[in-house]
């Protein structure tokens, strides 16, 4: 019997080809173009900037820095092809999600490669949890086109328009499957601005939307800093800003919008407890933790940034931790060994030093395990807090790096105190055996989404944002819908 994914091998019918997509390894051009009505295409004053690797601090390519006339010219496409796309049959739109979704599965130790080189991220993390959620996104949201009749919002629901979508750094590939994928399966068409320090794994996607035939214009990347997104958002010709960034960004682009007919949704920063009870598993939690805030080298919206630990336990669980802590591995990015990865940029690393010395000057007793950092890149070790109070600015200031703050309390009523007191709402976390008490804590913390017994978990199909000052708006699930729909 001959193995038909093999035909080159028919003596070994159990080995696999494999697929003539995959590549190992990640062929990154010299430049690249804007994406704009399915063409690459240089910016029209042919502005570029580079993007450096965040662990050796060496260019990885040359690319077009969008100005107004750039993001003009995508925003007509997207309006150009939103009168067809929007009229496909929703199974028709379907077929497109499919395709990108398996594709990018094809491509995704490349694609994986490509994010761990731009961003600095864990390839252990970009290959199995980046990649497959991305993959998962485009699968679910496919799944939605021919049933938005049964999506809560009435009968014939229609899309927006043209959504002008801006995302950060930290997840460059997923954030942009959590703002594509589900605006193209309400039927509208898309112009996104990636971060200005990870702009490959987006004209990488513009390739793979070529791959699947897209339609042009449905899909149109424009890179640049800030000011690239400034101009989308103020864009007389979108009908939705979707925003992921900083808390900051946010409020400027609300002010933006204000009195407009945009529509706009954000998610934004956060401070999120990690709530750890003394009859919660130590061993579980411990991995919870460091998960919580060591993921991502903990450039995560959601981080488990300030541990609330139950005081009758905290020797115990800091012994624990700091245990854990010697083992993790900091180091390159494309080493599968590697826990922690490079910080994404000098910038980053700046902010992040600043409010650990912060941490210090307050009063508060820093803690980082010995770890040899690589001589050029930008580096920080995983490092610990402890006598934090509420008023240190490391317990109120998101840091979006490596650095866990640890903080006390005696009873629940404590617990959902202290960890309410910020002024975002994001996430939180809560370490129990205890059933009734989870139920408990969940409905009194004013945070988006409530993890208990595990923490940064992700599923395309729950809805994630905030309250207070992490923004409003619903991403994933039949929620994430509504954002792209005439409800
Ligand atoms: P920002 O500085 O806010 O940047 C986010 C994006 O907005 C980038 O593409 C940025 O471009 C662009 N931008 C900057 N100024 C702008 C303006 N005036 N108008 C329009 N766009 C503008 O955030 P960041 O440093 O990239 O990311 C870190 C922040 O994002 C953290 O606070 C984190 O919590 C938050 N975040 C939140 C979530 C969710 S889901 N809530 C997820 C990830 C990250 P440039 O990069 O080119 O400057």
């Amino acid at each position: 019997m001959t193995n038909p994914t093999n035909p080159t091998n028919p003596a070994n019918p159990f080995e696999y080809a494999p697929a003539p997509e995959s590549r190992s390894v990640v062929e990154i051009a010299p430049s690249y173009g804007l994406f704009i009505d399915g063409e690459f295409a240089e910016a029209a004053d042919g502005k570029v900037f580079k993007t450096v690797s965040p662990a050796t601090e060496e260019s990885l390519s040359e690319v077009a820095h969008a100005g107004a006339e750039d993001v003009d010219r995508a925003v007509r496409a997207a309006r150009k092809a939103f009168g067809k796309w929007s009229a496909l049959p929703g199974a028709e739109r379907a077929k497109y999600l499919f395709r990108i979704a398996r594709i990018v599965q094809e491509r995704s130790r490349e694609l994986a490669v490509l994010e761990s080189l731009d961003n600095g991220k864990p390839i252990r993390e970009s290959r199995d949890v980046d990649l497959p959620l991305v993959a998962a996104h485009f699968f679910y949201y496919a799944g939605w086109a021919d049933k938005l009749d049964y999506a809560g919002y009435g009968r014939d629901p229609r899309p927006l328009g043209v959504a002008g979508q801006v995302i950060p750094w930290n997840f460059p590939l997923l954030m942009l499957a959590w703002k594509i994928a589900p605006a193209l399966a309400a039927g509208n068409t898309v112009v996104l601005k990636p971060a200005e320090t990870t702009p490959l794994s987006a004209l990488f996607f513009a390739d793979v939307c070529r791959q699947a035939g897209l339609p042009r214009g449905v899909v149109n990347i424009v890179t640049g800093d800030g000011s690239t997104g400034a101009e989308l958002v103020a864009h007389p010709g979108i009908d939705k800003v979707a925003f992921t960034g900083s808390t900051e960004v946010g409020k400027a682009i609300a002010r933006t919008v204000a009195g407009t007919e945009k529509k706009v949704t954000l998610e934004l920063g956060g401070k999120a407890a990690n709530i750890v009870f003394d009859d919660a598993p130590i061993d579980q939690a411990v991995e919870g933790i460091v998960s919580g805030i060591f993921f991502n080298q903990g450039h995560v919206c959601c981080a488990g940034s300030r541990l609330l630990v139950q005081e009758s336990i905290q020797d115990e669980l800091l012994d624990a931790l700091k245990r854990r802590m010697r083992t993790l591995r900091v180091g390159d990015p494309l080493d599968k060994n590697t826990d922690i990865g490079a910080i994404n940029s000098a910038e980053q690393l700046a902010r992040i030093r600043t409010l650990a010395d912060a941490g210090e000057a307050e009063g508060a007793e820093r803690w980082a395990p010995e770890c040899a950092l690589p001589s050029s890149g930008y580096w920080f070790a995983p490092t610990l807090f402890t006598g934090v109070t509420q008023a240190h600015r490391i317990a109120r200031e998101e840091i979006f790096g490596p650095v866990l703050s640890v903080l006390t309390f005696r009873t629940p009523q404590e617990a959902v105190a202290k960890a309410n007191n910020t002024p975002y709402g994001l996430s939180a976390g809560i370490w129990t055996e205890k059933g009734s008490r989870i139920l408990w804590m969940a409905s009194r913390l004013r945070a988006g989404v409530v993890w208990s017994n595990t923490f940064n978990k992700f599923d395309p199909a729950s809805p994630f944002g905030g309250y207070k000052e992490s923004g409003y708006g619903r991403e994933g699930g039949r929620h994430g819908l509504e954002a792209y729909l005439d409800v």
